[in-house]
């Protein structure tokens, strides 16, 4: 089941026919650990709708914080410290990937978040910046993981290579977090074996893709939600980006006007157009 907020109103798509919910508000509806059977009894005797096609697309987050994990994919490990030779050999992104504790880090209120279709932002004062794809997990105040999403970590990595001190800086800002198109709520936790690809293009052009599993992801996503929580209470559930295992080379950078498209099997894809963050 895919739940999706509109700007018409909340509708789930279950065996590829949409319903409209009742609910008057979305961060009561997502926030309960039976969310997929709650919504089952909902939909019961629901006519479908037919111009679901027709709805204006908002982010599946209202007033929760959005998280963002760190080097949990080996490959997210090696480029780091390649980078950040600069800044002193960037040996604590080896220790992290390696350590108990992962690195999570704040990334977005929710109402910052840009959804499918809309703009995600580069920094004019970041000359190299790229987005990240991830899984993206949502839990509920009590911890329970009920849904996925698509996520996009821009990330400022001028900024972020020069000293690891900046790293909100480069991480959050306007326009710097995007999740959708929906939040998936399947009956049982998602396996992480599914493929998660990203394509780039400039004037129809593909200027940058890749293809990897969730399996290459070293950390659970219940391990992960269970150090967000820690001593941190969600009032309105969290979402937490898992981190990414996509890394463009050194050389590469999108550029505004650029269409930035991310895929997770099952869940769908989450599109945006580069802009430019305000100075
Ligand atoms: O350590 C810096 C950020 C890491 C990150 O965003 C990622 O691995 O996805
Ligand atoms: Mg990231």
């Amino acid at each position: 089941m895919k739940l999706y907020r509109t700007k018409q109103g909340f509708y789930a798509e279950f065996q590829e026919e949409y319903y409209q919910l009742s609910c008057p508000d979305w961060d009561t509806l997502i926030n309960r650990d039976d969310l997929h059977s709650y919504v089952l009894t909902q939909i019961a005797g629901l006519t479908p709708v037919l111009d679901f096609e027709s709805k204006d697309l908002l982010p599946p987050a209202v007033s929760q914080e959005v998280w963002a994990s760190g080097v949990t994919y080996y490959r997210s490990k090696v480029a780091r410290m390649e980078e950040s030779k600069g800044a002193c050999g960037g040996m604590f992104y080896d220790k992290v990937y390696e350590a108990e504790r992962p690195e999570l880090f704040f990334k977005a209120l929710g109402y910052k978040v840009v959804g499918s279709g809309g703009t995600v932002n580069i920094r004019p004062d970041s000359i190299r910046n790229v987005p990240e794809p991830e899984w993206t997990l949502y839990a509920t105040t009590s911890g329970k993981i009920v849904g996925y999403t698509v996520g996009n970590d821009m990330s400022s990595k001028c900024i972020e290579c020069e000293n690891p001190l900046y790293i909100s800086q480069a991480k959050i800002y306007d326009g710097s977090a995007a999740l959708g198109p929906c939040l998936y709520v399947p009956a049982e936790p998602m396996v992480p074996n599914a493929v998660i690809s990203i394509e780039v293009k400039r004037s129809e052009r593909i200027v940058f893709q890749g293809i990897t599993t969730l399996d290459q992801l070293k950390r659970t996503p219940d391990e992960l939600i269970g150090w967000l929580y820690r001593s941190s209470t969600f009032r309105t559930g969290a979402f937490l980006m898992t981190g990414t295992g996509l890394v463009p080379s050194s050389d590469f950078t999108v550029e505004v006007g650029d269409t930035v498209a991310i895929s997770i099997d099952k869940i769908g894809q989450l599109t945006n157009v580069v802009g430019l963050a305000k100075v």
